[in-house]
């Protein structure tokens, strides 16, 4: 009683009431899971298997992010396009419903790291670990060194990004329009369209929210590059009171607003996930309004009352949503047309 008192405060209080409630998107029973892109379909799928038989939210945003990681063809994981030396270096944390937290940063030839993030979470006093430091970890821990091979799709775009070597990232406004260039959509074998970036946030059973990033970044950055997606706050966050969210797009903007942090305290505030997403997308766009134009920042994010919503820069971006048993795609609203 008295959290919906304060909440209806603060709701009237910022004078969003009418348009909050509006905005509320499907009620969906948990549990529950949302993933980023259509490559989330199947990511939505494998975790929730674990899901419906009564698993964790961590496991099974954990078994979603190895499910796609696995993809050798997929540009998240040791498939996906390396940086501007030729080299795949990973980023990937993953967070639970108790504020635990753990995440690698350019991880190199290890092929789960999403996995090497959980066990930095429950087997360390530390949150986050990079390069060779994660690596040795990861060795240190079973996880076994691969071999430094591109994968025949990345090792083809590579190619041919090293005619020009122009470091300029191209956004992937919609699946299928652009290849080749850091952000495009990659492809599977058979010619579906893929990201480089997964991110998936799940409620289970118990009501227990916990989320997963991983990706192999932007492509043919600097080494030693980092993005969003291993920082928590930025491309990941949880707060099992409230919400959980994850990002996708150009991960310096989503740095510079701790952006999926910034949708979590929205939500707290009462705005529905879409809502609280448009909010931080809104301030993307106050912060730089000329160079908007040329890059994509989406987020996606339930609360904890298994409600999903997502807000994305530019047309294009989509999210997966498994619940009841049905998985479905469903297209985001941007700020640009
Ligand atoms: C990054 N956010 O490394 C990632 C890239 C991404 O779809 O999401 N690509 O900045």
């Amino acid at each position: 009683m008295r959290n919906s008192r304060r909440s209806f405060l603060q709701l009237t209080s910022l004078g969003i009431l009418g348009a909050a409630f509006k905005n509320q998107p499907s009620f969906a029973t948990k549990p529950i899971v949302i993933a980023t892109w259509d490559s989330g379909v199947d990511v939505a799928k494998e975790a929730f298997n674990i899901l419906k038989q009564n698993g964790s939210a961590l496991d099974a945003v954990e078994k979603g992010a190895i499910f796609i990681e696995n993809q050798i063809n997929c540009c998240v994981g040791l498939g996906g396009n390396p940086d501007r030396g030729g080299i795949v270096t990973l980023d990937a944390s993953i967070m639970n419903h108790e504020y635990n937290a753990g995440s690698v940063a350019a991880i190199e030839q290890i092929k789960n790291p999403i996995s090497v993030a959980r066990k930095v979470m429950e087997t360390t006093p530390h949150v986050m670990l990079v390069g060779a430091g994660a690596q040795q970890f990861a060795v240190e821990n079973g996880f076994e060194l691969q071999p430094k091979k591109l994968s025949a799709d990345a090792e083809r775009t590579y190619k041919e990004w090293l005619k020009k070597s122009e470091y300029k990232p191209i956004i992937n406004i919609e699946s299928g329009k652009n290849s080749g260039g850091p952000f495009a959509p990659n492809y599977f074998d058979d010619g579906t369209p893929n990201h480089d970036t997964m991110g998936l946030v799940a409620m289970d059973n118990l009501g227990n929210l916990s989320g997963a990033c991983t990706t192999s970044g932007m492509a043919f950055k600097l080494h030693g590059r980092v993005g969003d997606s291993p920082i928590i706050g930025a491309g990941l966050y949880v707060d099992n009171e409230v919400g959980a969210v994850t990002s996708s797009g150009v991960g310096e903007e989503v740095i510079k607003i701790c952006g999926s942090h910034l949708v979590t305290e929205f939500m707290r505030n009462g705005y529905s996930p879409e809502m609280a997403c448009k909010k931080a997308i809104e301030r993307i766009v106050k912060r730089n309004p000329k160079k908007i134009k040329d890059i994509q920042v989406g987020f996606i994010a339930i609360n904890k009352k298994g409600q999903h919503g997502s807000y994305a820069l530019q047309k294009g971006f989509m999210y997966a949503v498994h619940s009841n048993n049905e998985v479905k795609l469903v297209k985001t609203a941007s700020y640009f047309k």
